[in-house]
């Protein structure tokens, strides 16, 4: 750790406080160039306390960066994990409101519900594959803090990967009913198709980034407990929207998930 108690607690109170009043700010490590990989995980654990302490509980455990097309989108090469909360949870076919968001994009995303309890090192694909009791997918609607989505890993770890909002929908699976690798994603804004994907697209097998969260928490005396949502990260590059947008995404044998933007 390179930055002490109170600078940590004063980063997370700033990048919170623009996600609640959504407005943006300079990524924070222009600022603090030494801070690590420990700080930026400190200030979103920080974050995670103060949303927790206000009543709002964490509902789930997400994996960020976790496609190539979504590493080459944002210029960088390594999985990064957060969480979302309850308030971030919209119903399917619920109209978002824009105006608490400061520049939306949607992912495409599949997602999952554990049975058992992961736990790193040493975590992978088979292990996933026998603690996931069903399949399930979802958009995720990020909104990075950081002017202009720009950022490096540590800046977007320490402001909780993004998350802001997210969808559950279409029809949940039983994992040994999928492929979970060929499983073809078809994302659609305003009825034209703009990016499409198929679920190897993240990390070779979705499963394959659950176990790197695993392992992620594990080196940290962490898991996954039983009966985790967990969103794997965006199967194509992420898709801006604006007030008026509609969005649909197709997911093979899991149906549609579908949105407004207001
Ligand atoms: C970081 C969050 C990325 C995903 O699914 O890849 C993410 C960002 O791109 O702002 O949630
Ligand atoms: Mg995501």
């Amino acid at each position: 750790m390179k930055l002490d108690n109170n600078t940590l607690a004063q980063l997370a109170e700033h990048l919170e406080s623009a996600e609640l009043k959504a407005h943006d700010v300079t990524k924070i490590t222009d600022e603090y160039p030494d801070m690590d990989w420990d700080d930026a995980y400190a200030i979103q654990d920080i974050i995670r306390a103060r949303k927790e302490g206000r009543g709002n509980k964490t509902v789930g455990l997400k994996c960020g960066l976790t496609s190539y097309a979504k590493m080459k989108q944002m210029g960088v090469d390594t999985p990064v994990f957060g969480f979302v909360s309850d308030y971030m949870a919209c119903a399917e076919g619920s109209d978002i409101r824009t105006a608490e968001l400061i520049h939306p994009k949607v992912e495409a995303e599949i997602c999952v519900v554990t049975k058992s309890a992961l736990k790193g090192p040493g975590c992978h694909v088979g292990a996933v594959m026998a603690a996931i009791d069903f399949v399930i997918p979802g958009v995720e609607i990020i909104d990075s803090r950081y002017r202009d989505f720009k950022f490096d890993l540590k800046s977007v770890i320490a402001d909780n990967t993004s998350a802001s909002r997210f969808v559950i929908g279409g029809r949940s699976r039983r994992v040994d009913e999928l492929d979970l690798r060929t499983l073809g994603v078809v994302l659609e804004k305003n009825g034209q198709i703009v990016a499409m994907a198929a679920g190897a697209a993240v990390m070779g097998h979705p499963a394959a980034a659950i176990a790197a969260l695993a392992n992620h928490l594990g080196a940290r005396g962490q898991e996954i407990p039983a009966g985790s949502f967990i969103m794997t990260g965006g199967v194509t590059e992420a898709i801006a929207v604006q007030a008026g947008d509609s969005v649909n995404v197709r997911f093979q044998d899991l149906g549609t998930v579908a949105m407004r933007f207001a």
